[in-house]
């Protein structure tokens, strides 16, 4: 069984991670964590926090000379802009993030005692535990990428993918893709959305490549992968939607357009097009898996709504602090470590495992 946790506050000393279950015999290079966190920070339409900070992961244990030795990985990113306790007190709720809530259910008066938590700065964490999976998955010879598919109202020109397509781009996958038109649309938006103290959500489409059949199950509920794809998804701060395959255009469509009808070539099983997703009845398939989010606007508004003062109980303008105006680049790539952790955690339950050796061989 693979699980972690995560600790740390956006402004706190740092943020932790201890990933337990990886099998041992697996050459842990930092540099590939790092990348992943560096990725996780660009795109354009970030905030300053993201000028003061370059992520890095320390790994205080786990590993012997290098190796994956079994035993928990506990990983540290510091926090440059640790300032935790000298930050003013918060009392006017902004809408659409946790802050009211959170006041009300854990009875604090100051909403940075919530949205301190409640930060996207968490998936810092999310990402260096998956940066660690993605390594068990790339041993194996699975690939993920994902690129954008529409930011407010524009559409990105990526959507129909062939599978030698979508390996190009899985060969290009240091950068999220997206056709230079519409990016330059998006720039565009974002930048629209800046001048009006505005800001914009969006789309993002993950890939997975080369996943063994039968990941998943269709036994039982909570072992549908999608259903847990969907959680762990779900869980990304600011996701509104977890889609497979066509997602809710196809689900217009007749069976008869929609279902993905299978062809013999040589002894082969193929497909002609993959509407499902690389999954049926929660289970792997043996086509690409392609798992799309949708991502509302960020909530912090540099023109903000209206709200309410909750300490002097009377109508006051929301909150308004550093933040970001767009974030997709960053979700997306939230979204493929997010993936990365629940595949690993599909294949160590199907094939179990104790090394590396092990697994590859049982695959
Ligand atoms: C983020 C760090 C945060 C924000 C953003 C994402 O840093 P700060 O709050 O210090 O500017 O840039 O967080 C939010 C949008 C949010 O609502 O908390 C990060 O590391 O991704």
């Amino acid at each position: 069984m693979l699980r972690y946790l995560t600790a740390g506050e956006s402004h706190g000393k740092a943020l932790v991670a201890i990933l337990e279950g990886m099998p041992a015999g697996l050459r842990i290079d930092a540099k590939k964590i790092d990348n992943e966190l560096k990725r996780r920070q660009q795109g354009y339409g970030r905030g300053g926090r993201m000028k003061i900070e370059s992520d890095k992961v320390k790994i205080l244990s786990g590993l012997r000379k290098g190796q994956t030795i079994g035993s928990p990985i506990a990983l540290v990113i510091e926090n440059k802009d640790f300032k935790i306790d000298k930050l003013p007190v918060i009392t006017c709720p902004r809408p659409g993030h946790a802050d009211l809530a959170g006041v009300l259910k854990y009875g604090r008066d100051d909403i940075r005692d919530i949205l301190e938590r409640a930060s996207a700065r968490e998936t810092a964490a999310r990402v260096a535990v998956g940066a660690v999976c993605r390594i068990l998955l790339e041993e194996l010879g699975i690939d993920i990428f994902s690129h954008t598919k529409f930011l407010a109202s524009v559409d990105a020109q990526v959507k129909h993918l062939s599978l030698d397509e979508l390996k190009k781009k899985a060969r290009n996958s240091k950068i999220n893709c997206a056709d230079q038109y519409a990016e330059k649309l998006m720039i565009r938006r974002i930048e629209q959305a800046k001048e009006k103290g505005d800001t914009v959500g969006g789309g993002f489409e993950i890939v997975a490549l080369n996943l063994p059949v039968g990941l998943g199950s269709c036994m039982h509920y909570d072992r549908r992968l999608d259903a847990r794809l969907a959680y762990e998804l779900m869980s990304i701060q600011a996701i509104k939607s977890v889609e497979f395959g066509a997602g809710l255009e196809g689900c217009k469509l007749l069976g008869s357009q929609f279902h993905d009808a299978i062809y013999l070539k040589g002894k082969k099983i193929v497909r002609k097009r993959n509407n499902a997703g690389g999954l049926e009845g929660g289970m792997t398939n043996g086509e690409p898996l392609l798992v799309s989010c949708a991502m509302k606007p960020i909530s912090t508004l540099m023109k903000p709504l209206d709200s309410i003062d909750i300490k002097k109980k009377k109508p006051a303008k929301a909150t308004v602090e550093r933040s970001d105006i767009c974030a997709l680049p960053a979700a997306s790539v939230v979204g493929e470590n997010v993936t990365a952790s629940v595949i690993a955690q599909a294949i160590l339950e199907k094939f179990g495992g104790d090394s590396i050796k092990e697994i590859k061989k049982r695959i």
